[in-house]
């Protein structure tokens, strides 16, 4: 979003007060607020005895040598058993946890708490069994089904990592990852159902294997589950069918308690540079902020209400409010394989329906997408359970908030516009539902425990109805412990923006990379990345990342990446590409060759909406790629100063190819 289309969207004046009913039942009310920040650590102490440990910390938190946190320090706890095993020691056994609903119409499930035990259990013996022992790290590629969340929860039963690589991603971008973090296992699916047909993933893995032994790392097992019973080549010095190893061996198995800094998982995220980077988590902490914030921003009754967030395991809302949160709280979901508009467009809103979902929680990028289509579908469908609405992974636009509220929530349940990120863990910044009057497109204020300010350029908080840079300037329980394999890198990447200053020499202030402004009333607008980090349909990915795949391809010589505004995706790769000169022009099937190749390095959402041949790039004269000014070509809109490129010509050439090639 362009900083004049925040100017005026921060004078939008609309403003929706939460129900009476909601307000008056609210789990968390306004005086929240004034008692964390009174004593934080007591109000994050009291949020850990949420959970069950089999030894108590002795200090909440361990900031002596910051930046590397630990929180809840000598506790001892296990995830899995926190998620599973004490909601049937507490009679809960017949509850359902997953409503889940595959893709192929009909094929459904529903798993009670005391069926999950039991598959997590088998699970937890079956990796044992394998091979696999306490940190080492797992692979998951799967799609949405429930042995995915039955190997998380297997993993960290035992104290083994899983890192979930999305199911979109490409055999070398799961290569890439394997590689990064040396893992030895791998769970996967023959294939998913995708749109009515089923899609492979085995041979995926089969050829991130090949890749990874290449690199000198060797896959020593590779579980898989039989989803589609699609045919697949088989390795048996490798490959293993998950039914038979969960078959055979016990469905009881004891969990260990783990330190409250054994680390939980590695996920992987898009940054400033090609490599992506694997943002540590670990236990206590990551488990007490998904279980408060999800029982807090939902204000979840755990009882009555049945949640569905729609997000893909491979993400990390999929890892924080999809397995941890919900399922640490007890709470009956819905968990559902396919897209929202197959096979019939309602696809969605018939779930909706069917399982009296009160508390739903997806992307901007969805809602725009239904508002397209119209509201015709969704008033076919009875919505009325609906209570509370969450969106998350991008600004909200104020029409799609008011259409979210208004078409999809009655009127009535309010809208909790959430920012978080991977490295995060779980939400910072969001309306509290029984609190807040919300205001179309604003994540409004940080919820209690946590500290975020907007400051400038110079590191000094900026005063109401100022923008800049968004920080977090107290740590929290479920932030990131490091970068997998690289204590540097996080230092710098998170932590060296804000350094000191004139203000506080000592003071250690997350930069998390986005852009944000204060309104008036002091409630934050975030604006959107300002690195070069795009983010397209909800989904983090790098220029750097594009560009290394495109210039891997032989008949390229440079190439420049850049996220242009849009309607639908809210971003969308251009990619402007310098062919070497032994390649001519390239062929006549050049764009497709391109497209086809970064589909290939690192999967379908990485394909460029267009990709422009140019003769050169514009530069600044110590040669930094001016992406600024691609930027402005790709949005049509008029191109900005070119006064410190080499050769200010250049533009000229570049926006004729541009207006040639649409
Ligand atoms: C949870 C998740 C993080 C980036 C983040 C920001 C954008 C997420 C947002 C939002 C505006 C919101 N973002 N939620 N921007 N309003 N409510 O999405 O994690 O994939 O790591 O992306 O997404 O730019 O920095 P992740």
């Amino acid at each position: 979003m362009s900083s004049d289309a925040l100017a005026s969207l921060s004078h939008e004046g609309r403003r929706f007060a939460p129900p009476t009913e909601l307000a008056e039942q609210a789990n968390l009310g306004e005086e929240a607020y004034a008692q964390a920040s009174a004593d934080r650590e007591s109000f994050w102490a009291k949020q850990a005895e949420r959970l069950v440990w089999n030894q108590r910390w002795h200090r909440v938190l361990n900031w002596d040598n910051p930046p590397f946190a630990q929180w809840f320090v000598g506790g001892k706890l296990n995830a899995s058993y926190n998620c599973v095993d004490r909601h049937v020691e507490a009679g809960q056994g017949e509850k359902v946890a997953l409503h889940w609903v595959g893709e192929p119409e009909g094929d459904t499930r529903d798993i009670t708490y005391a069926q999950l035990h039991a598959d997590v259990c088998r699970a937890a013996n079956a990796l044992l069994d394998l091979g696999v022992t306490r940190g080492d790290r797992v692979v998951i590629y799967m799609p949405m089904i429930p042995e995915a969340v039955v190997a998380m929860l297997a993993c960290a039963r035992i104290g083994a990592l899983h890192t979930v690589v999305f199911g979109g991603f490409s055999s070398e971008a799961l290569a890439a990852r394997i590689v990064d973090c040396r893992a030895d296992f791998v769970i996967t699916a023959d294939g998913g159902y995708r749109r009515g047909t089923a899609s492979a993933l085995k041979p995926a893995v089969d050829g991130a294997r090949r890749k990874a032994a290449e690199e000198g790392h060797r896959v020593k097992k590779v579980l898989v589950v039989r989803r589609t019973g699609q045919e697949v080549a088989w390795d048996d010095s490798v490959d293993t069918w998950w039914h038979e190893a969960v078959n055979h061996v016990s469905s009881v198995h004891e969990p260990e308690a783990f330190d409250s800094e054994h680390p939980l998982y590695v996920m992987y995220t898009s940054g400033t540079t090609g490599n992506p980077k694997g943002i540590l988590h670990t236990t206590g902490g990551y488990l007490t902020a998904a279980a408060y914030t999800h029982w807090a921003i939902f204000d979840l009754k755990v009882d009555t209400d049945v949640y569905w967030c729609t997000a893909d395991i491979g993400w990390v809302t999929g890892h924080t409010y999809l397995v941890y949160g919900p399922l640490a709280n007890g709470a009956t979901q819905v968990l559902f394989e396919g897209t929202p508009d197959s096979p019939e467009p309602g696809r969605w809103w018939k779930i909706i329906e069917d399982y009296k979902v009160s508390i739903f929680y997806t992307a901007p990028t969805a809602i725009r997408s239904f508002m397209k289509q119209g509201e015709a579908i969704p008033a076919k469908y009875d919505l009325s359970t609906l209570r509370v609405l969450g969106s998350v992974g991008e600004p909200i636009n104020p029409e799609a908030y008011i259409w979210y509220r208004r078409i999809i929530g009655g009127d009535r349940a309010p809208v909790v516009d959430t920012w978080w990120q991977t490295e995060t863990g779980s939400v910072m910044i969001s309306p509290l539902p029984g609190v807040t009057a919300g205001k179309p497109g604003s994540a409004m204020i940080p919820i209690p425990g946590i500290e975020a300010d907007v400051v400038s350029e110079a590191g000094e908080s900026v005063p109401n109805g100022s923008g800049g840079y968004l920080v977090l300037t107290e740590p929290w329980p479920s932030m990131l412990r490091t970068i997998w394999g690289d204590n540097e890198r996080f230092i710098e990447t998170y932590w060296s923006r804000f350094r000191g200053g004139g203000v506080d020499p000592d003071r250690w202030w997350y930069f998390a990379g986005d852009g944000a402004k204060k309104d008036d009333d002091g409630h934050l607008w975030v604006l959107g990345r300002v690195d070069d980090v795009m983010n397209v349909s909800g989904h983090r990915l790098s220029t750097t990342e594009i560009e290394s795949a495109l210039v891997s391809h032989p008949k390229v010589a440079e190439a420049a990446v850049v996220g242009a505004k849009d309607e639908d995706t809210g971003q969308a790769i251009y990619a402007y590409v310098i062919l070497r000169n032994e390649a001519g022009d390239g062929g006549p099937d050049i764009l497709e060759e391109l497209t086809d190749h970064v589909r290939g390095e690192i999967g379908p959402i990485a394909k460029p909406r267009q990709i422009m041949i140019v003769p050169e790039l514009p530069k600044t004269r110590s040669g930094k790629i001016m992406r600024r000014l691609l930027r402005d070509v790709a949005e049509g809109s008029a191109v900005g100063d070119t006064t410190t490129l080499a050769d200010s010509s250049i533009m000229d050439l570049i926006s004729a190819a541009q207006t040639a090639s649409v």
